[in-house]
C-alpha cells in the first residue's frame, strides 16, 4: 500500500496483505512466547542480527510488529514499538535516553504518573528534572542547557489542557543537541503529528483514544528506526520488560480501524459540551482549545485538526461544587481514563493528580476544584442532558 494512501486507509490497511495468511481478513493473533528456528545456525543469526527474524516475544511478534508498522505510519514515523502501557512506554523511552548526570527539562503539568516517575524514579538515579512553563518556548531557552539531553511534554496537558508548541520547542531543543519526546495520549496522530513537526519520539498510551474501548491498557512508540531500535533493546527488553501482549495488540489493531470515525464525533461533541459549559451560570471556567476564550486558542488551530475530546472546567463553588456535580451524575461515569466510548468524569487533584503534593498542584496549576470531563460517543443529547441535570442551578434545586 503506497504511503501516499488517506489516513484512515492506513489505519484499516498498512503492511497487511490478507494472501500472505491464507486470505484471512483480519491479521492472525500470533499467541506464542518463542519462535523455532529452522536450523541452528539461522538461530545463531538470528540472534547476531545478520539475518531477519523473531526470537522470542519479549523482543518482538508478528501481531505486534503490524501494529508497530502501522503506528509509525500513522505518526509519519520511521518505526515503531509496543509496550505494556503508556508508562512502560514513559519508562522505557526515559531509561534508554537518559544517564546519570543528565538533565531532562519537563512542562509544568504532566500526567500523575509520568510526574512521579520523573520526581521520585528518574531523580533517585542522579537524574536533574527541570520544569519550565512550556507554553511560553522563551522559558525552554533559557532553561536548556549542554546538560539537557530529553525535553518532554505533553499537548494538550493531562489535566489542565495546556499546549505546547512541537515546532518552537523542538527548533531550541535542538540546538542544544537535545532529544524531543512528546506524549500525544490526548490529541492522537489524527489531530497532531509532533514527528512532522519535528520532534523525534512520540509515545502514547494506547489504552485512550488508540484502543478506544476500554478493554486493554497498551502503550506505543514512534521515532527513527535507530532509535525505536535502541528503546526496544534497552529500554523495553532489559530495563522494564514492559512488552504488549499480542491479544492487546490485537485490540489496539482493531481500535486504530476506527480512530478517525470516533474522533470526529468525539470532537464535535466535546465543542458542543465546551460551549454548553461555558454560557451555563454555575461554571467559573472551562478549558478546551475550542473555544475563542482558550488562551492558546490560535496555537490550537495551528497545531491541531480538531481540539480533541478532552474538557478541564471549574464550577463556582470550587472543589465541593465539584463533588456534588460528579455525584449527580446519572449516566456519565465517574472514571479516571480517558478516550472510552463512555464518557468520564473525574477529579485530578483527589484522583490521576494526587502523586502531586497540594504545594506542587497549586505551583503547577492544577487546582483542586479542576473537573475533567473526557467526551465519549454517546448521543450528545444525553450527554447535555446529563450534565444539566448534575450542574447546580435552579433545575437541581427544585428536585432536591
Ligand atoms: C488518566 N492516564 O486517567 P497507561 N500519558 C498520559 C496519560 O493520560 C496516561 C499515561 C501516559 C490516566 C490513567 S490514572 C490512574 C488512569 C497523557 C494515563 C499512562 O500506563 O496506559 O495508563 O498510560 O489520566
Amino acid at each position: 500500500m503506497p504511503q501516499s494512501t488517506g489516513f484512515t486507509t492506513r489505519a484499516i490497511h498498512h503492511a497487511y496483505d490478507p494472501q500472505d495468511n491464507d486470505g484471512a481478513l483480519t491479521p492472525p493473533l500470533h499467541l506464542t512466547s518463542t519462535f523455532a528456528f529452522e536450523t541452528a545456525q539461522a538461530g545463531g543469526e538470528i540472534f547476531a542480527g545478520e539475518r531477519q527474524g523473531h526470537v522470542y516475544s519479549r523482543i518482538s511478534n508478528p501481531t505486534c510488529d503490524l501494529l508497530e508498522r502501522r503506528i509509525a505510519a500513522l505518526e509519519g514515523a520511521e518505526a515503531g514499538l509496543a509496550l505494556s502501557s503508556g508508562m512502560g512506554a514513559v519508562t522505557a523511552v526515559l531509561w534508554t535516553l537518559l544517564s546519570p548526570g543528565d538533565e531532562v527539562i519537563v512542562d509544568k503539568t504532566l500526567y500523575g504518573c509520568t510526574f512521579a516517575f520523573m520526581r521520585h524514579g528518574l531523580a533517585k538515579w542522579g537524574i536533574t528534572i527541570t520544569h519550565v512553563d512550556m507554553t511560553d518556548p522563551a522559558n525552554l531557552q533559557d532553561a536548556i542547557s549542554e546538560k539537557t539531553r530529553v525535553v518532554y511534554f505533553e499537548t494538550p496537558a493531562n489535566p489542565n489542557m495546556r499546549l505546547v508548541d512541537i515546532a518552537a520547542m523542538s527548533r531550541i531543543a535542538h540546538d542544544f543537541g537535545a532529544s524531543v519526546v512528546v506524549d500525544n495520549t490526548y490529541a492522537t496522530p489524527y489531530l497532531t503529528r509532533p514527528i512532522e513537526l519535528g520532534a523525534d519520539i512520540v509515545l502514547h498510551s494506547a489504552t485512550k483514544y488508540l484502543g478506544g474501548h476500554g478493554d486493554v491498557v497498551a502503550g506505543l512508540v514512534a521515532g527513527t528506526a535507530e532509535q525505536v531500535e535502541q528503546i526496544r533493546l534497552v529500554g523495553m527488553k532489559d530495563m522494564t520488560g514492559a512488552v504488549m501482549a499480542p491479544f492487546n495488540a490485537m485490540l489496539v489493531l482493531r481500535g486504530l480501524k476506527t480512530l478517525a470515525l470516533r474522533l470526529d464525533r468525539h470532537c464535535a461533541s466535546a465543542q458542543s459540551v465546551a460551549e454548553h459549559l461555558e454560557a451555563h451560570p454555575a461554571v467559573r471556567k472551562v478549558h478546551y482549545p475550542g473555544l475563542e476564550s482558550f488562551e492558546q486558542h490560535a496555537l490550537a488551530k495551528r497545531q491541531m485538526a480538531q481540539p480533541g475530546a478532552m474538557i478541564a472546567f471549574e464550577l463556582h463553588g470550587g472543589m465541593e461544587a465539584g463533588i456534588a456535580f460528579m455525584n449527580g451524575l446519572e449516566m456519565i461515569q465517574r472514571a479516571v481514563s480517558l478516550g472510552d466510548a463512555e464518557s468520564l468524569v473525574q477529579h485530578p487533584a483527589s484522583m490521576t493528580h494526587s502523586t502531586y503534593t497540594p504545594e506542587e498542584r497549586a505551583e503547577h496549576g492544577i487546582s483542586d476544584g479542576l473537573i475533567r470531563l473526557s467526551v465519549g460517543l454517546e448521543d450528545l443529547a444525553d450527554i447535555l442532558g446529563d450534565l444539566e441535570r448534575a450542574l447546580p442551578g435552579p433545575s437541581r434545586q427544585a428536585a432536591e
